[in-house]
């Protein structure tokens, strides 16, 4: 399965971080004899922590919370309502004729309905989002998962980042101008990254990306595109639009945004 990829590459870094402190202990006795060592050593037991700490932060799930902690309305923001006539004739028949195309770098390119993508093995989850524009929300998010939508596409062994199309333009005057995001495998395989399509118990509406929106829970709100009507697994970001990853990250924003 070439999802291993990411895995073992982190593996390997993993084990090489191991190693190298390994190294570093095998010399130990006699250094730290000398009365400068200690100090040394010091320093690169900290520096080791760090780098697994960063290593441990890219695995960790996101917090979730109780349903007490919901928040009594999970506003919409950026596009509430995509203008184009596609997208609205989808909506005026309930997504009935909604496909997501997922291609690129796959084995199996696949057109999906709704009703295939609710089929998919699915999470459940509470999580909080974050808006860099200064409001957060807590929303109950119910959705594919995203690992088991590229298990079934099989992603090739080149295959680095997965890239979302939306079907919202963002210059009234290029309908070419689509939102769009990518995060890497690392972001694709983790569990609570998921393809909503329920909020709250209730289908996804459409001012929070109906039918279908990103959640990649440990990322800052921009990343989690919503009216997903394109998947393509990419080896390289820099030929898509303006060449940084996403709408914003095109407008200067980060393309890995943490938090
Ligand atoms: N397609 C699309 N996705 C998008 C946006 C957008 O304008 N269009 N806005 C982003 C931003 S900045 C945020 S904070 C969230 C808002 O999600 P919400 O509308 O469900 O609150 O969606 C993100 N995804
Ligand atoms: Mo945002």
């Amino acid at each position: 399965m070439s999802s291993d990829k990411g895995f073992s590459r982190r593996d390997l870094l993993a084990r090489l971080i191991a190693g190298a402190s390994a190294l570093a202990l095998g010399g130990c006795e006699k250094l730290s004899e000398s009365n400068w060592f200690p100090g040394v050593l010091g320093l690169g037991t900290k520096a080791t922590y760090r780098v697994q700490r960063l290593i441990v932060a890219r695995k960790a799930m996101a917090q979730e919370f109780p349903p007490r902690d919901l928040s009594p309305e999970f506003r919409g923001n950026g596009t509430l309502s995509p203008n184009s006539p596609a997208y609205l004739e989808l909506a005026s028949k309930g997504f009935a004729d909604y496909r997501l195309e997922v291609g690129g770098l796959v084995e199996r390119p696949v057109r999906l309905s709704l009703a295939q993508i609710r089929q998919l093995p699915s999470r459940t989850q509470i999580t909080r989002h974050d808006c860099v524009e200064g409001w957060s929300a807590i929303g109950k998010w119910k959705g594919a998962r995203l690992s088991a939508l590229l298990e079934k596409v099989q992603i090739k062994p080149d295959a680095r980042y997965v890239v979302f199309f939306c079907a919202d333009a963002m210059e009234d005057d290029d309908p070419g101008s689509l939102y769009y995001e990518s995060i890497d495998l690392e972001d694709a395989f983790h569990p609570q990254t998921i393809l909503a399509y329920e909020l709250d118990d209730e289908p996804l509406p459409i001012k929070n990306g109906a039918p279908l929106r990103l959640r990649v829970e440990r990322q800052l709100g921009y990343k989690m595109a919503k009216y997903v009507m394109r998947i393509e697994v990419v080896d390289d970001l820099s030929r898509i639009a303006g060449g940084k990853g996403g709408y914003w990250e095109d407008q200067g924003y980060e393309w890995y945004a943490g938090i």
